[in-house]
């Protein structure tokens, strides 16, 4: 970390109403996008009391303002909520710290944003599904934090990232980092720009099915990665749905695919070892129970018939992603080494291609999960 960078964080963890003396300052976590840090602050008696601070990446989120007031009304929203249900708004949503002026966001002095938000404690986030229940629980979590979000007033929110799960306009900026070469690489990566290039006609798929009406525009989640959940310690339970930066109007089955595209594949999303991956149909078939039952019975018939669709199009659309970054010099997905993007996109097009062969038994499962939980009976 740079000098620099350390200037604006320390005048960050001096803006917040944070008491105590700074004890420990930490990066933290395997997000792809915000930097996080850990700060430890230990009280007069001795205690040590944890946050979460965050710089928000201004490349990916140009209208930081904007991702702030989302984020504020978002979780204003859902302690309300969980309080309305006799549950505890101190861990079932995030809780941001304000900042000795009352605003809940700092601005350094070289422009950059910082937030801070309690720590949940006695909580984890996993980077891959060590037991299937904790992959269920995050499924249920998510299913009914869009449950919860079902009556937020949806004009009223900020679209963060425009075109987000459009994967029609992913395609669009990937054809022109094709075109721009800007680093030499496209020569590389042919199979890849191939692959891409043959499944173009099904990234309409989804948008078209939205535009004729077929699929209801909801608030979603958007970025639904089992790393974006914290599980209780002790009960095991998914407790808090966090990462609220892509809460925007959005489609049910892309919040059910992201998760599937990461959860239920057997590799890491960077895995170099292709013959390791592939997409586990006991997870999905897991996950697929959780998320409907998570949403209360609330998706239309539709929607279940399309999540495998949603399964395959989040995956093919991450790894789009993905390579367009690697043929743009990697400015947007942190790497930690050289080719990680283009890794990464490897294991999600390997995916894509597992889903294809499995297509029929995907669909099969998620008619099975949906007659099953319809007589009460959740066997197939
Ligand atoms: P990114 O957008 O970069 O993915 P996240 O908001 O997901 O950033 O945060 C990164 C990681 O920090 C999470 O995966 C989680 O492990 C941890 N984290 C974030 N917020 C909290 C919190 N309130 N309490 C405990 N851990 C948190
Ligand atoms: C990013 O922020 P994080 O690491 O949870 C990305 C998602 C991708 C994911 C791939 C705002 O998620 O869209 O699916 O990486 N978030 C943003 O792992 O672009
Ligand atoms: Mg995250």
């Amino acid at each position: 970390m740079t000098k620099d960078a350390c200037a604006g964080r320390d005048e960050a963890v001096q803006a917040f109403m944070l008491e105590g003396r700074l004890a420990e300052v930490r990066i933290y976590g395997s997000g792809h996008i915000n930097d996080t840090y850990l700060l430890i602050h230990e009280l007069e008696d001795g205690t040590r009391v944890r946050h979460i601070l965050q710089k928000m990446n201004k490349e990916v989120f140009t209208r930081p303002l904007e991702l702030m007031e989302n984020v504020i009304h978002v979780t204003d929203y859902l302690r309300r909520k969980i309080i309305e249900t006799g549950g505890d708004p101190e861990r079932e949503t995030l809780n941001l710290v304000p900042c000795r002026d009352g605003k809940k966001y700092f601005v350094d002095s070289e422009g950059e944003y910082w937030r801070v938000y309690q720590f949940i404690l006695n909580a984890t986030s996993y980077d891959a599904v060590e037991k299937p229940d904790d992959f269920y629980q995050s499924a249920l979590a998510f299913g009914h934090f869009q449950r919860m979000l079902a009556d937020y007033p949806a004009q009223t929110l900020h679209e963060t990232i425009p075109d987000f799960h459009n994967t029609v306009n992913r395609m669009e900026k990937f054809r022109a980092a094709v075109e721009a070469d800007a680093c030499g690489r496209a020569k590389e990566v042919e199979p890849e720009i191939r692959f891409a290039m043959e499944r173009e006609k099904e990234a309409h798929i989804l948008g078209d099915l939205l535009a004729a009406g077929e699929l209801p525009l909801r608030v979603t989640h958007n970025d639904t990665k089992l790393n974006n959940i914290m599980i209780d310690n002790a009960t095991g339970t998914g407790i808090c749905v966090i990462d609220l930066d892509t809460v925007m109007p959005g489609l049910a089955v892309n919040d059910f695919g992201d998760s599937i595209r990461f959860g239920a594949s057997t590799a890491a999303e960077d895995e170099r070892d292709l013959t390791k991956v592939s997409c586990d149909l006991e997870l999905f078939r897991l996950y697929t129970e959780g998320f409907l039952k998570g949403c209360e019975g609330s998706l239309t018939e539709k929607e279940i018939e399309m999540l495998p669709m949603g399964a395959k199009m989040m995956t093919f659309e991450c790894g789009v992603r993905f390579l367009t970054d690697y043929l743009e010099g990697d400015h947007y997905f942190k790497v930690h080494r050289e080719g990680q993007n283009l890794d990464r996109c490897r294991t999600q097009f390997r995916l894509v291609e597992d889903m294809e062969e499995k297509w029929e038994r995907m669909e099969e499962i998620v008619q099975q999960v949906r007659k099953g939980l319809e007589s009460g009976t959740e066997e197939a």
